[in-house]
């Protein structure tokens, strides 16, 4: 099997973090042209949002505070469980609703598929928040290579299982191996990405390596890593976190500062690596671009 190296940019193209925000604008939260992204950033850099940019949060912040179950529930103590993580060779079986059903080496999946860069809002429902600079593919694109079949209503990911190289798959904290879904035009949003990496490198084991989900206006946890499996299916998939605790974590996941956690409340959050808090913003900031996926559906019931 070949080796799969993560599609990188070229190593003068790679800033630290001290540099990153000198050199690049903001790309999150374009509006209406989120679409567009990547190809047209410098074009539409001189079309700004308005919006005061958030700093990245630095790279050892982000790789170093993780929730991540199949290692540990304490969140600093992954990254030191992760560092033997087999990455090489990885394949991701795409099943279900899908013209064909096949069994992918990770580089042939992306192949063809640009790597871009989007610095995101990432929220977690435990009321925390840190602004992530991945690189990724768009979650689209890869879908329109699978063809899946007029049935295909939602999407299901599914993460790695193995217990001898992830110590807390050898509990049963969780229903193993964990799985999130999507509603299919969910994940067709341009915002919606499969990603490969972290300013620039190859996305560490804690934070999902060697391909995650990042749906940046729901909630961190619909974000699985380490994804193994794709099956497109007809009736919404049975998620791992809606399995364990039906009334805390629901289905659509949607950042919802007017819903609150039975435990806690969503209204705002605590900026991880800087002081204080912040007001939590709808849809995680990017109501503008996906508000419209909702319309007509009560978020409090479906949240
Ligand atoms: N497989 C798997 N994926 C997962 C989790 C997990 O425990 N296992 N935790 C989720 C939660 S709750 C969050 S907030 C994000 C954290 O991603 P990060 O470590 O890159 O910040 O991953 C999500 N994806
Ligand atoms: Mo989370």
């Amino acid at each position: 099997m070949s080796r799969f190296t993560v599609p990188r940019i070229a190593p003068s193209e790679i800033t630290d973090e001290e540099h990153f925000w000198d050199r690049r604008t903001w790309l999150a939260t374009m509006g209406a042209a989120a679409g567009a992204l990547a190809m047209q950033s410098k074009r539409l850099s001189a079309h700004a949002p308005t919006r005061q940019p958030e700093a990245p949060t630095p790279y050892d912040t982000i790789t170093g505070y993780n929730n991540y179950y199949e290692f540990s529930t304490d969140k600093e103590a992954v990254r030191e469980l992760a560092v033997n993580f087999r990455t090489t060779p990885w394949t991701v079986s795409v099943e279900g609703e899908v013209k064909r059903p096949k069994r992918w080496d990770l580089a042939d999946l992306l192949k063809g598929i640009p790597v871009e860069e989007r610095t995101y809002r990432h929220r977690c429902v435990e009321a925390w928040s840190m602004v992530v600079p991945w690189n990724g593919v768009s979650l689209a694109a890869v879908i329109r290579k699978l063809e899946p079949t007029s049935k295909a209503k939602y999407v299901e990911f599914t993460t790695l299982h193995d217990p001898a190289q992830m110590p807390g798959q050898r509990r049963a904290i969780l229903q193993w191996p964990y799985v999130e879904g999507l509603r299919m035009d969910e994940a067709m949003h341009p915002l919606a990405l499969l990603v490969t990496g972290i300013y620039g490198r190859p996305v560490p084991a804690q934070n999902g390596a060697p391909l995650r989900l990042v749906v940046p206006w729901k909630y961190g946890f619909k974000g699985g890593k380490s994804i193994v499996k794709i099956r497109f299916t007809e009736r919404q998939p049975m998620t791992t976190w809606a399995l364990a605790a039906p009334d805390e974590y629901g289905f659509y996941a949607n950042v919802n500062p007017a819903v609150d956690h039975p435990r806690w409340s969503q209204a705002s959050e605590r900026i991880i690596g800087r002081f204080g808090r912040k007001a939590t913003l709808p849809f995680n900031g990017y109501a503008e671009q996906v508000a419209s996926l909702y319309s007509g559906m009560d978020l409090r019931v479906n949240f």
